[in-house]
């Protein structure tokens, strides 16, 4: 099947820079996706958007080329509840991949037991107005009920603004929880402000929360790295992604979020972002926690030697 791209769309950048920073030995990506191939996993009905292909062995070329290890797949929108390119993704790995589905309440067992097998290891929420329909609390409450039987978690993706509507419902789930690209804080306001401490206090007072610090080049409104200077980008996102790191050093994840959907302005250079992290885990045992310890606990707790956390 061919898909059109939506207008405008900005495929990934093709040649990243290698960066400069040296990622710890078995670093793991914590969030990316992969897109099709349409012509043979082709994208959901109910799509908000139609991308460009981003296929596994691209990412896995990306991850090598970077200096990862490992990944953490997490479903897309634009594939809805069909999980086959992630979990074909995750399967075909060799182990080094992780995903994270998208399921509906009519999820057979089987199902996720084959999603299990295939390397899932949580569910997405998204909240996300622009790119889902509205599901029900009490199907989201049910499949959280049914994963956390798995030792699944539930990766709940919102905007600043929509949290003290959700807090209830955030705060009732069974699972371990984590929090997609810091719950998209407005960086023009005080980092010490209301919207930010609220976030702050949402992990603090539950600890099933974690967070990634990643997206900064989706959360920045400081322009694109031209305007600020080679290598020097997203800058005034860093006050914010640091204070998670530091306040919550074992709760905290990073990912690149390539192949970077629904940028409009300008599409981020991998290997920029990547020097992004020593901004905001400035020493290396933050480092190592937030690439290594973190994700490796979260997504291969077996070979972390830690016991299931859900
Ligand atoms: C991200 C962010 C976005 C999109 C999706 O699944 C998705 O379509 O997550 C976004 O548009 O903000 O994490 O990839």
């Amino acid at each position: 099947m061919k898909f059109e791209k939506t207008p405008g769309w900005l495929d990934w950048y093709a040649a990243p820079s290698r960066p400069r920073f040296s990622l710890p030995s078995g670093s793991v990506d914590a969030h990316c996706h992969v897109f099709g191939p349409g012509a043979h996993f082709p994208y959901a009905p109910e799509r908000k958007y139609t991308p460009c292909d981003a296929s596994k062995a691209q990412l896995f070329a990306l991850r090598d080329h970077l200096g990862f290890a490992r990944n953490v797949i997490v479903q897309a929108t634009c594939h809805g509840a069909d999980n086959r390119a992630m979990a074909d993704a995750c399967f075909t790995s060799d182990g080094n991949a992780r995903g994270v589905a998208t399921v509906r309440r009519s999820v057979t067992d089987r199902e996720l037991e084959m999603l299990h097998a295939a390397g899932v290891r949580g569910v997405r929420f998204n909240f996300v107005k622009r790119l889902v329909d509205f599901t029900p609390k009490d199907e989201l409450m049910e499949i959280a009920g049914r994963v956390r039987l798995l030792g699944w978690h539930v990766v709940i993706y919102f905007e600043a603004q929509d949290l003290p509507e959700l807090w209830d419902f955030f705060t009732a789930l069974p699972t371990t929880v984590v929090v997609d690209h810091m719950g998209r804080p407005d960086v023009r306001k005080p980092l010490d402000g209301p919207e930010f401490a609220l976030f702050l206090r949402f992990m603090r007072e539950h600890d099933n929360v974690w967070s990634k610090v990643s997206c900064p080049e989706r959360l920045s409104v400081g322009g694109p790295p031209a305007l600020n200077g080679e290598r020097a980008a997203y800058r005034d996102v860093v006050p914010f992604a640091r204070r998670v790191v530091e306040t919550f050093p074992d709760r905290v994840l990073w990912g690149t979020d390539w192949p970077h959907p629904n940028l409009k302005e300008h599409m981020p250079d991998d290997g920029l972002l990547v020097d992004f992290i020593p901004h905001i885990a400035v020493t290396a045992a933050l480092q190592r926690k937030l690439l290594v310890d973190n994700p490796m606990r979260l997504y291969w707790p077996e070979e972390a030697g830690v016991a299931r956390e859900n």
